[in-house]
């Protein structure tokens, strides 16, 4: 790996609010983020099975440029050197996930012993470094076996199975892995995969979204998400009762958070913004803190939306130990009068009487990065740390996710794409924000996770989009280079 460019960035604790390690709490915990198929590659190595996103990416016309991750940064191969690569940064943590085809190739049943062994070694060469895993058991990569078997998380077999997954980890890895994330960005999943079905497993109203075989994005999105809270709700009193004695560990979901700013002072448009983040975090959130879905949900969504059984609601009460959020971006929220489309669409998006936009009167919330979704408002950090500290009584947090993206196009010099000056304002800005609301507001925030530690597969967005802290070579046998934001980190992580 090339020795990281010089003299074109300021050393951390410059940036406005001279960030060190000192703006955080003892112990607050720094890593990098990752996701098996974003990274592994290795697809057929070692007795994986297929997953549910092997299927969609290989199903044509469904990732921007075509590719797929059969390859992708090839992880599973580069561990030792990727790990390196973090001890050089000063990394405290690692987050990535278990493609859970590794362990369970038919998603119950016969475990696979090569893929326990990969995550042993994963594992310990990363405590051999001092950097603590953060294990993600489910990123999205479901075993093909079971959406044949059942459609996957529309079925309530989901979650003893997830089950039976989750406690064949607990026993091979919680001897040394103290925190787990079951499930990444649920509410991602009901949108993405089963109502706008731009996502695995790509399901949704056939009738008005053309590009969907099968599926209704007015029911499949409420009824995965009941069954994802329920899974997480089983693993955590199976880890209560088994586990947690002899191995101590935590277990909390990783929720994708936008922060949303009211569009006017209207009352209608402020109510309207409380009703879009109800939609969002609320959804999953709630029934782990106070047992039901948010009130608002039920009255517009009505008989769609499952209820918890009494038995239920005391389960999932409480299962949480700690919230994951994964925060990228602001919008503005005003109301949508949505009965025509409600009656026409019938989708979560209508359900919601709300509307969404990252502008204003034609201005722009901020800056953009690449992700067309993606625009930057670091103010946004320290309101939404402040919403989840009022609405559910101070809870231990993990940002499980911050980042952004520069473009991967053709036509940028390697030595120019490696100077992301635009990244190290990014995380400086966010993480000056969320030192406020720590320091300041009391927030009991507990670590930071950057999305991601190398450029990977983004989803349907394939190569296009770069997210890493160091660079890909994707031309070049997937080298990895070091951008400006890697030599950032480093200063900040061995300030005092
Ligand atoms: C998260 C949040 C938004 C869009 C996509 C994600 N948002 O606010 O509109 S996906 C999330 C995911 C990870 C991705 C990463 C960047 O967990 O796998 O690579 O963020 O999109």
């Amino acid at each position: 790996v090339a020795a990281p460019p010089r003299g074109c960035v300021a050393a951390a604790g410059s940036g406005g609010g001279g960030l060190t390690r000192g703006s955080f709490p003892k112990g607050f915990v720094f890593g990098t983020a990752s996701a098996a198929y974003q990274y592994e590659g290795a697809v057929k190595v070692d007795g994986r099975g297929q997953t549910i996103w092997d299927t969609f990416a290989h199903t044509f016309g469904k990732i921007t440029d075509f590719s797929n991750a059969d390859v992708a940064v090839d992880q599973y191969h580069r561990f030792e050197e990727d790990i390196q690569l973090m001890a050089d940064m000063g990394m405290d943590a690692y987050r990535f996930s278990i493609a859970w085809a590794r362990i369970l190739p038919n998603g119950v049943g016969q475990v696979n012993q090569a893929g326990i062994d990969h995550y042993n070694k994963l594992i310990n060469a990363l405590l051999a470094k001092g950097i603590q895993p953060y294990v993600t058991l489910y990123h999205w990569d479901l075993p093909q076996a079971l959406e044949d078997k059942y459609n996957g998380w529309l079925d309530r077999q989901i979650v003893d199975d997830f089950a039976e997954y989750a406690e064949t980890c607990f026993a091979a890895f919680g001897d040394r892995v103290k925190h787990w994330i079951t499930v990444n960005e649920p509410h991602t999943v009901a949108i993405q995969g089963y109502d706008a079905g731009l996502q695995a497993p790509g399901r949704c109203s056939v009738l008005l979204h053309l590009y969907c075989k099968s599926g209704n994005s007015g029911t499949e999105p409420y009824i995965v998400a009941h069954n994802f809270i329920l899974a997480h709700a089983a693993v955590s009193h199976a880890y209560r009762t088994k586990y947690k004695a002899a191995q101590n560990g935590e277990l909390g979901m990783a929720f994708d958070v936008m922060w949303y700013e009211p569009m006017s002072s209207a009352a209608i448009d402020v109510e309207a913004t409380k009703r879009a983040q109800e939609f969002q975090l609320g959804w999953f959130a709630d029934p782990f803190f106070f047992g039901d879905y948010p009130a608002t949900m039920r009255k517009r969504v009505g008989e769609r939306l499952p209820r918890f059984t009494a038995e239920e609601a005391a389960l999932v009460k409480g299962a949480l130990d700690f919230v994951g959020i994964n925060h990228y971006t602001t919008y503005y929220t005003r109301h949508n009068d949505t009965d025509i489309i409600v009656r026409l669409l019938n989708d979560t998006l209508a359900d919601t009487g709300t509307i969404s936009l990252p502008f204003k009167n034609g201005r722009a919330i901020g800056d953009r990065a690449n992700s067309i979704w993606l625009y930057i408002v670091p103010r946004g950090m320290r309101s939404l740390m402040n919403h989840v500290k009022n609405r559910y009584n101070s809870p231990p947090i993990y940002i499980t996710e911050n980042g952004m993206d520069d473009s991967s196009s053709p036509f940028i010099a390697l030595k120019d794409a490696l100077k992301d000056t635009k990244r190290i304002k990014y995380h400086n800005d966010y993480l000056t924000n969320l030192a406020a609301s720590i320091k300041e507001d009391g927030c009991d925030v507990r670590g930071y996770f950057a999305w991601s530690l190398l450029d990977n597969w983004e989803w349907a967005a394939g190569y296009t989009s770069r997210f890493g802290l160091y660079f890909v070579d994707y031309n070049d046998k997937l080298k990895r280079y070091p951008k400006s934001s890697v030599q950032w980190f480093k200063s900040l992580l061995s300030s005092s």
